[in-house]
Formats: C-alpha cells, sequence, structure tokens
C-alpha cells in the first residue's frame, strides 16, 4: 500500500496521502451512521462525552463539530483500526516496535460553517517518549481547496515544539500566529479524492480554514503510535492500553529518544476538545463568518 518514496516523503516532510485505502462499502457505512449520529444531536443541547457542537447548533438545526472517540461509539470506525491495508502503512512508518491506537475523533465541516482549527502540533497535547506517532485521516468526502482540507506547514516536524499556552499561562492548544511566524501562506493543503487517507507525523504544524464550500468535508481522524512509545501523560490503566496494540505485543520498555517536549500544563481552561481550548487562544489566523458565542468574541479579534 506504500512505497518507499511515500515512506521517505512522509520523513522528509512530514506527511503522505494514500488514496484509495479504506474502501467504499466501509466509507459509505461510516457516512450512513454519521447521518444518524448528526440526526440524534437533534436531542442534545450542549457538548457531552459523544458530541462537541457549533455554536450555531440547535435542535432544529442540528450543527455537530465533532463525534468524540467514534471507535468506542460504533463498531464500524473500530473495524478501521483493525484493516491489513492500514496498519500495513503504519508498520512501515512507526517501525518494528508494533502499532498502538491512542485515539479517534470525527470532525464535520459543515458546507458553509465548518470551523476552521488554529495551526497546531498534535505533539503539544500528546508528548511521548518518542515521536514514531502520528495521525490518520480519512476522507469520508473529497478534500477540496475550498471545503476547509488539512493545511500542512512540510517540514516543520523536524524543527521545535512550539509554545500553545495562551496570555494566562495556561495551555490553549493553538500557536500563536504572529509570534511564530511559519511560512503558512505555502501551507500545502491535503486535497485528495474520498477513500483517500493521510498521515501526518505528530510535531507537524497544521490547520484547516472554515468550510466556504457548498459541500461537506468529514474527516475521520485516528491517533497512533508506535507500541513502544509511552504517553507521557501517564497510563491511568494498562490493561486498557495494552488493548489498543493493534500490532506487536505488550512492553515495559518505553523507546527513549531525544526530541523537544512541552507538556500541556496547566490545563486549558476550556476543556473538552481542541475547538474549545483554542477558543482562549489570543489570536487567530483563520477567520469564521459565522456567530460565535460572546467568549469567542471577547479572547481576541482574527488576525487575518
Ligand atoms: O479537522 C481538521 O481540519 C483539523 C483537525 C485537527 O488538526 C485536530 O483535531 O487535531
Amino acid at each position: 500500500m506504500i512505497d518507499a518514496t511515500q515512506v521517505e516523503r512522509y520523513r522528509r516532510e512530514g506527511y503522505t496521502i494514500v488514496e484509495k485505502l479504506i474502501d467504499d462499502p466501509m466509507r459509505e457505512r461510516m457516512k450512513q451512521v454519521l447521518a444518524a449520529l448528526v440526526e440524534s444531536s437533534r436531542g442534545v443541547a450542549r457538548h457531552d462525552d459523544v458530541y462537541d457542537l457549533e455554536p450555531t447548533h440547535s435542535a432544529a438545526e442540528p450543527r455537530v463539530r465533532r463525534i468524540k472517540r467514534p471507535h468506542q461509539v460504533d463498531p464500524v470506525f473500530d473495524e478501521f483500526t483493525r484493516s491489513p491495508r492500514l496498519l500495513s502503512v503504519l508498520s512501515a512508518l512507526l517501525g518494528p516496535s508494533g502499532v498502538r491506537l491512542q485515539n479517534s475523533k470525527l470532525n464535520l465541516k459543515a458546507p458553509q460553517y465548518g470551523s476552521p482549527v488554529e495551526w497546531h502540533q498534535d505533539w503539544a497535547f500528546y508528548p511521548h517518549t518518542n515521536d514514531d506517532v502520528l495521525a490518520v485521516g480519512v476522507l469520508l468526502d473529497d478534500a477540496t481547496a475550498d471545503n476547509g482540507p488539512l493545511l500542512v506547514v512540510p517540514g516543520t516536524h523536524r524543527g521545535p515544539t512550539f509554545d500553545h499556552h495562551g496570555p494566562d499561562g495556561r495551555f490553549c492548544g493553538a500557536m500563536d500566529p504572529v509570534r511564530d511566524r511559519l511560512d503558512y501562506e505555502h501551507a500545502v493543503p491535503l486535497i485528495a479524492p474520498a477513500g483517500s487517507v493521510t498521515f501526518h507525523h505528530a510535531r507537524l504544524v497544521h490547520g484547516s480554514a472554515e468550510n466556504v464550500s457548498r459541500r461537506p468535508r468529514n474527516l475521520l481522524l485516528y491517533e497512533f503510535c508506535a507500541a513502544d512509545a509511552f504517553p507521557l501523560l501517564g497510563i491511568s490503566d494498562w490493561d486498557e492500553f495494552n488493548s489498543r496494540l493493534r500490532v506487536g505485543r505488550p512492553t515495559t520498555v518505553p523507546r527513549i529518544v531525544d526530541c523537544p517536549v512541552r507538556m500541556p500544563y496547566p490545563p486549558a481552561a476550556y476543556q473538552g476538545s481542541i475547538y474549545e481550548n483554542q477558543t482562549a487562544s489570543p489570536r487567530r489566523y483563520f477567520s469564521q463568518t459565522q456567530s460565535t458565542p460572546a467568549r469567542h468574541e471577547e479572547a481576541g479579534s482574527a488576525a487575518r
């Protein structure tokens, strides 16, 4: 499923894309489950363990921003984490110790209002003993230039870990686009047909703009680690930790590699999801045209 050139690109640029990695019947099943979950959200008024809601969500017009941990919500999302085709790519990218699922999320970007995500490195949220850690993005829909595709800044996974704290000293899950001036104008959009799967390194700087198109952009994200990458935030349940191994055997010997780490402490003022964390970020790069709650506006105006 992946050749040496793609592995080399991942090592050099921090990302790669594999087309047709998920088959259409499974992708269709996922979309049906997603549609039913959005329908059920009519009965949900605020964020909970399953739903993260757009600020403009209502029972009459359900607007879901994220399904949390979809692999625990419906078996189809767990099934894909066991796909031999996916696991062969992950083994090539994460090395010989094995492959562990860390978490999953399904980020919805509905036509004409789907929320942006500010620039960040996943590594700032979950540092490990080594950086063989990545995110898998399953494109449930075509990713196009105007429907808010993932944007990545190539090569940044080999650079520093940027500060993701706000002026109050708390973690806010977003970089400051003025202080950390990267070449954002040349960020690469991960544009590909539905059924493609993207892989980006946990230290790669990425974000995404609002969906201004008339088409949805639903992106199913999984976080995977090498089996010998141990989370620096700790392991609360050893059996549960090992139950997420998809390749390899449990080990008590973490591989420790010298790479830049910042801890996400003190915790974010607004918990629950990256969208909530980032409301405390004082400066924004991506604008949002939809009305936002007062808290967003107080946090600061858009940088551009
Ligand atoms: O959904 C997106 O466009 C980006 C999501 C992301 O980077 C994240 O949730 O960590």
